[in-house]
């Protein structure tokens, strides 16, 4: 070797061993210079995008993730409920793939909450507040009519009857989660509220599964609605139809909530405590129009009307009714119903713990029958 050569590896020699002391007395050093931080600086990686694809922990899996979010509503005193929610789905999903988890709360969340559940997930984490005027309740509705209405649904003992905070939180999963800034950038979102159970492991991507196969809505169960909590929605809804006969997808899904062609409703929706749907869909055009339609006619306070059938309506109305899918395989309970899978081979495929004669879907009060009737 000649003598240039013997002082260029010298040199070399000198800076890689500057730069691993640096990086191991230094923090902030050893963060700036790091590959993966030198990479996300690269003028097409867009830097939050580490939530959706980057994360090293779960590399193997990290190409096919999708552009989604878990996502819990959850107040501070749903703690307990929440960490043993977002522990059962770590364990059973989401351990092997890793997706970031957005929770929402229209107070500021403590630090007991965060830390607690931060405790139990694996990747990225975030917790945002919700904007007071997409939460409370808003001007335009007259707080007399509103409370006679509360008082008279106590008097009939209908369920939330006389809850302001259960209307706030029902209008606000109907029209306004996917508006928080903490979820522009998914487009797909897995609903998870405390307290609920996973029965099965789940080994293969149900994001990937709604994205290949062109699906925008998912659901595990599906029942009747208390007619008491929503009395004049169909109606409401017949007008925006009527009005708007362009937004009605022609393969729409009005057999499953109609057994008279659209002339009434039979209360069949999907029970959205479980989700696994497109925000995009929510954000288009016509659900935009759908929902502020509803909610200028004050139902969500002068009644009881749930983000179920609101989200039911919406999708067996103005999507495709082959966009909308039934995840069989997924074992999931929510008090006090579970339905556990019963197609061929998916109760022994996902060993789940849950007895497959419990499963919800045969109840009388299941609209599974209405469900398959359709096809
Ligand atoms: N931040 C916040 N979250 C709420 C509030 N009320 C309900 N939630 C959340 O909204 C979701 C639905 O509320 P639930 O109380 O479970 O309503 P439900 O499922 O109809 O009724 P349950 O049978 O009691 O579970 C859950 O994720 C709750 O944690 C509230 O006032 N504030
Ligand atoms: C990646 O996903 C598959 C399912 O598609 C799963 O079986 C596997 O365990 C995952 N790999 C890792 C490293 O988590
Ligand atoms: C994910 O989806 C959101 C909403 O549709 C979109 O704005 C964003 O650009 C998407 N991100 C990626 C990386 O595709
Ligand atoms: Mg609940």
């Amino acid at each position: 070797m000649n003598t240039a050569a013997r002082y260029v590896i010298l040199v070399l020699l000198i800076i890689i061993g500057l730069h691993a002391i640096l990086s191991f007395t230094h923090e902030d050093y050893g963060r700036v210079t790091s590959l993966s931080h030198i990479s996300s600086q690269l003028p097409w990686a867009d830097p939050h995008d580490s939530a959706l694809f980057g994360d090293t922990h779960h590399a193997a899996n990290a190409t096919q993730r999708q552009n989604a979010t878990l996502l819990m509503l959850a107040r501070n005193s749903d703690t307990d409920n929440a960490v043993r929610s977002v522990r059962e789905l770590e364990d059973k999903f989401n351990k092997k793939f890793g997706y970031p988890w957005v929770f929402l709360n229209e107070e500021e969340f403590s630090e007991e909450f965060k830390r607690r559940v931060s405790n139990v997930i694996s990747g990225p984490v975030s917790f945002g507040q919700i904007p007071h005027d997409h939460w409370y309740q808003p001007d335009f509705i007259d707080e007399a009519k509103a409370s006679a209405a509360r008082e008279q649904m106590i008097k009939d003992n209908i369920i939330y009857g006389g809850s302001v905070s259960y209307r706030n939180m029902c209008r606000f999963n109907s029209g306004f989660f996917y508006r928080h800034e903490l979820l522009q950038k998914y487009k797909w979102y897995w609903r998870v509220e405390p307290d609920v159970h996973f029965h099965c492991d789940i080994d293969s991507d149900p994001f990937k599964f709604m994205e290949d196969n062109n699906k925008i809505y998912g659901f595990t169960i599906t029942m009747y609605e208390y007619h008491a909590t929503i009395p004049t929605m169909w109606d409401t809804v017949t007008r925006f139809t009527r009005e708007n006969p362009q937004y009605v997808h022609p393969n729409n899904a009005m057999a499953y909530i109609s057994d008279n062609g659209g002339e009434s409703y039979n209360l069949c929706h999907f029970w959205s405590n479980f989700e696994i749907a497109s925000m995009d869909f929510w954000r288009g055009e016509v659900y935009s129009k759908f929902f502020d339609y509803l909610d200028a006619t004050g139902g969500f306070y002068y009644e009881r009307w749930g983000d179920a059938p609101v989200h039911s309506l919406g999708v067996t109305l103005f999507a495709d009714k082959d966009q909308i899918h039934f995840f069989d395989d997924i074992g999931y309970e929510h008090n006090p119903y579970v339905h556990c899978p019963r197609q061929s081979g998916n109760w022994e495929k996902g060993k789940c713990a849950c007895n497959p004669e419990r499963s919800f879907d045969f109840d009388g009060y299941s609209c599974m029958r209405q469900w398959e009737r359709i096809w």
